[in-house]
């Protein structure tokens, strides 16, 4: 009951104006609604995804602001097309007083000219390369953030700070939440204290992960994911440079479709004279043989014609990709029984077709890596773990390749070893609901589905009938020298890997592990062999093998064969003369039947 009339004017007073107070709060709440829009109406993919291990719902699409704008940065990109100097805009660079043996050295050593690199800027300026389409091109306005993860292994100095200097100039700063380095235990002393010092004198977002021993890349990767806090997962080497208006495209795929996995255009460093170029020029896919080694494919016609829309990838080149946080960890992160590295890109790519996801190279999106030389001494792999890639390889293919594992040839030779436990992965697979090896071949690996079931006229060693110790081998894999020979394999059928050769109904005689093929690049006596990609045009690489006369013809008109010199003991190819014992071949496993059915004697 109320005592006065007063009091009730009082009441009534208040009421009003807590009334009025909410009302006005609610109209500047409402005004201001349209400028905060894009932080209130979130879309689950923007929202801090914490460690979130469940999987999205079957339903799940994501709506995010439909407004576009143009992420290029003109004045970056106008002061990099003033600068002059050594290697700028992407241009070849040579020092004055480098030798080819100082070359050499250095190449051995770190897999790159690092002299030169020392003397050309951290901030140098790159060539746009891009498609030209690329430069008008808009992307979503409202972009999720990147935790960029580059990781490294005694990387060298400089090479290292031009991969920070590039990401940083080259990115619009609020799409990186963060740049995370892992350092997979470096031992040389730059990538210590110096290091520490250079990031904390230029940069506000970069941090170090040290791992507590040599764990290997994958291990390193997973190191970085797990400590990254962003939306998006851009995974870098630490010898990249990054380019013009890089990022934007890379994350609007994603921002659009959370399973969509992203990698650049990997364009190429010149590990000699650090010239930027087209690895590949109208850029690349990638895929793989039956003996799960990574190759690249051309693109198909229709990628041609639109030169700068993003399209399919089957594999995943491995080193630079991006990918949302919580798909990544939606399946479970990389296998973590894969050891140091080699696998994990078919690994990542299987589970990414198969499991839900899809995965496209963004032309417009392009990002140069100094691909080493090939005399650089190979990666340090901690002591008693000599067999990994054997067991990486074989657990991918367990859990993934369903029938399919037994048309590769090194299973054979990997029988005996034990791939770990599997189980963790094989419950991945069944809880995803992926789809079948089969179902990827015939939706996304077409180009590799034409090999099986696998049909050939001979495979296994080459084994000289002058010398039955001598088999053809590559002896180096570099390519930039002939094939050779080299003590057979034990077992003629299934030889190791660099005596393993298969001649295909193509009529080449490939490499069984990674598609390069015998070829023949001239018609003079003691013509030497190489080892070069197959380019499925007969001539210079056309075999054709005559089992009764156990000759081994190069070229279709069948003159010339191959012939071992028995004094220096190298392959060469000369006129054919079947009396001489040294040009006729054994070959592991033949193709009677087929080869009877064939017109070229
Ligand atoms: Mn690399």
């Amino acid at each position: 009951m109320l005592r006065s009339n007063l009091e009730l004017i009082a009441m009534l007073t208040i009421f009003i104006i807590s009334w009025s107070a909410l009302f006005l709060l609610y109209s500047v709440f409402n005004l201001y609604a349209p400028f905060t829009n894009k932080t209130i109406d979130l879309d689950p993919i923007f929202q801090p995804y914490g460690r979130a291990q469940d999987l999205l719902p079957a339903d799940f699409q994501p709506r995010p602001s439909e407004e576009k704008r143009d992420w290029h940065d003109y004045k970056a990109m106008e002061q990099d097309a003033k600068r002059v100097g050594l290697g700028e805009q992407g241009k070849a660079a040579k020092l004055k007083n480098s030798t080819r043996d100082l070359q050499l050295k250095l190449n051995e050593k770190y897999g790159f000219n690092a002299l030169l690199s020392d003397s050309i800027s951290v901030n140098r300026s790159l060539p746009d390369i891009r498609p030209p389409n690329c430069k008008k091109k808009l992307y979503l306005s409202v972009l999720p953030k990147v935790s960029i993860i580059l990781i490294f292994y005694n990387e060298y100095f400089s090479v290292l700070k031009r991969s920070l200097h590039s990401v940083i100039n080259r990115s619009p700063p609020e799409l990186i939440k963060e740049i995370i380095l892992v350092d997979d235990y470096s031992d040389r002393d730059h990538l210590h204290k110096p290091l520490e010092d250079y990031i904390a004198g230029h940069f506000t977002n970069v941090r170090i992960i040290r791992l507590p021993r040599r764990m290997g890349l994958i291990a390193a990767r997973t190191a970085g994911a797990r400590n990254a806090t962003a939306e998006i997962l851009v995974f870098l080497d630490s010898h990249i440079e990054a380019n013009h208006n890089w990022l934007p495209p890379l994350l609007e795929p994603i921002a659009l479709n959370k399973r969509m996995v992203v990698c650049p255009i990997i364009d190429s460093v010149n590990y000699n004279n650090f010239e930027l170029s087209e690895f590949r020029p109208k850029g690349h896919r990638g895929a793989f043989t039956r003996d799960l080694a990574y190759v690249i494919l051309g693109l198909l016609p229709e990628n041609i014609k639109f030169p700068s829309k993003p399209y399919k990838n089957p594999v995943m080149m491995g080193g630079l990709f991006a990918i949302s946080t919580q798909f990544f960890w939606e399946l479970g992160g990389y296998d973590e029984g894969l050891d140091i590295y080699g696998g994990e890109q078919f690994e990542l790519s299987f589970k990414i077709w198969m499991c839900g996801g899809e995965m496209y190279n963004v032309p417009c999106s392009r990002v140069a890596h100094v691909f080493p030389s090939p005399h650089k001494k190979p990666y340090n792999v901690p002591a008693g773990r000599s067999n990994y890639l054997f067991k990486n390889y074989k657990r991918v293919a367990e859990v993934w390749m369903d029938g399919y594992t037994k048309y590769i040839s090194w299973y054979y030779e990997a029988g005996d070893i034990d791939v770990g436990d599997l189980t963790k992965q094989k419950a991945l697979r069944s809880k995803l609901k992926c789809k079948s090896f089969e179902w990827y071949l015939k939706n996304v690996a077409f180009d590799v589905i034409g090999g099986y079931p696998p049909f050939m006229y001979a495979s296994g060693a080459i084994q000289n009938l002058g010398d039955a110790n001598m088999c053809v081998d590559v002896l180096r894999h570099d390519f930039l020298q002939p094939i050779g020979l080299y003590t057979c394999a034990e077992n003629l059928v299934f030889p190791q890997l660099p005596q393993f050769w298969t001649l295909t109904p193509h009529w080449e005689l490939y490499m069984h592990n990674n598609f390069m093929c015998l070829e023949v690049r001239t018609l003079k006596r003691n013509a030497p062999v190489w080892q070069k990609p197959c380019h499925r045009k007969g001539g210079n690489q056309f075999w054709n093998y005559d089992y009764k006369s156990r000759l081994l013809k190069n070229r279709e008109d069948g003159k010339r064969c191959l012939e071992m010199l028995p004094l220096n003991k190298t392959v060469v190819v000369n006129a054919c003369n079947k009396s001489n014992i040294y040009m006729r071949w054994n070959i592991g496993f033949i193709n009677r039947t087929a080869l009877q059915n064939i017109s070229y004697t």
